[in-house]
């Protein structure tokens, strides 16, 4: 009787991708919390660039909070809401890089290539990983062109130009979040060979014991806290510098 009212699912103990949910869920909320009450403390220029990072926790907070419920009662992975999370934050990661070089000229044409290029990646990782599962290698290289596309943008091409010309704390905070990109993003190819494993050519990432959510979720935690974290240092050195 109780249970029609109180659906709270059971967790086994060794349930790690149930328990990352729940601290990803957690850690989440209070970086959100955390990032819009910094908002005022900073000088008005940073403002929405901390209000971005606040919106970028807190919408992962949100989907956590149901794939955290999803994956609680039906063991099984919630890729639906994975995605939706990924389609909404990374875009407006982009929107970091754009408003971080904004000083410098960064024009809207490279937010919306950035944009384009990041929504390229993820629609084509969807398609591998929820609909044409068998030629889940195919599209995750597709995937992964545009992912290489958005690093060479972002370390080699318009956009370290800008951070370049404007040095300083802003060139700081953009080569930190390049190596976010670099080296935190693709913690994600990994667990998506972890999640498709099955019939391709990387099929031993399948036996190596990993979870493909327990990868993912690591990776949203380092990449939208750290990230977010970035920005809010950056933030905060530059307005003691104006002060
Ligand atoms: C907050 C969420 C973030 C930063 C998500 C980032 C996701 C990626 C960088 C995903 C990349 C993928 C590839 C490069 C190839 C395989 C398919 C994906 C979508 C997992």
């Amino acid at each position: 009787m109780n249970n029609l009212f109180l659906m709270v699912p059971k967790m086994a103990t060794d349930d790690y991708v149930g328990f990352t949910f729940f601290v990803g869920c957690m850690a989440m909320m209070a970086a959100a919390v955390f990032f819009f009450f910094s908002i005022n403390s900073v000088d008005r220029k940073w403002r929405t660039s901390i209000l971005v990072s606040g919106l970028i926790t807190f919408i992962a907070a949100v989907h956590y909070y149901y794939m955290r419920d999803y994956w609680a009662s039906t063991q099984e992975s919630p890729t639906f809401f994975r995605y939706v999370d990924w389609i909404l934050t990374v875009p407006l990661m982009c929107v970091e890089f754009y408003l971080i070089l904004k000083v410098a000229g960064a024009t809207k044409k490279l937010l919306w290539t950035l944009i384009g290029a990041s929504v390229v990646m993820l629609v084509t990782g969807y398609f591998g990983e929820a609909v044409y599962v068998e030629s889940a290698a195919m599209w995750g290289l597709i995937s992964g062109l545009a992912y290489f596309y958005i690093v060479y943008l972002i370390m080699f091409g318009e956009a370290k130009a800008l951070a370049t010309k404007a040095g300083g704390n802003v060139l700081n905070a953009h080569n930190m979040l390049c190596k976010f990109v670099l080296i935190g993003w693709a913690i994600y190819p990994l667990g998506y060979m972890i999640g498709t494993a099955s019939g391709q050519w990387y099929s031993f990432m399948g036996n190596l014991g990993i979870d493909m959510n327990v990868v993912y979720n690591i990776g949203d935690a380092i990449n939208k806290i750290g990230f977010g974290l970035v920005v809010y240092s950056l933030a905060v050195a530059s307005s003691k510098e104006v002060a």
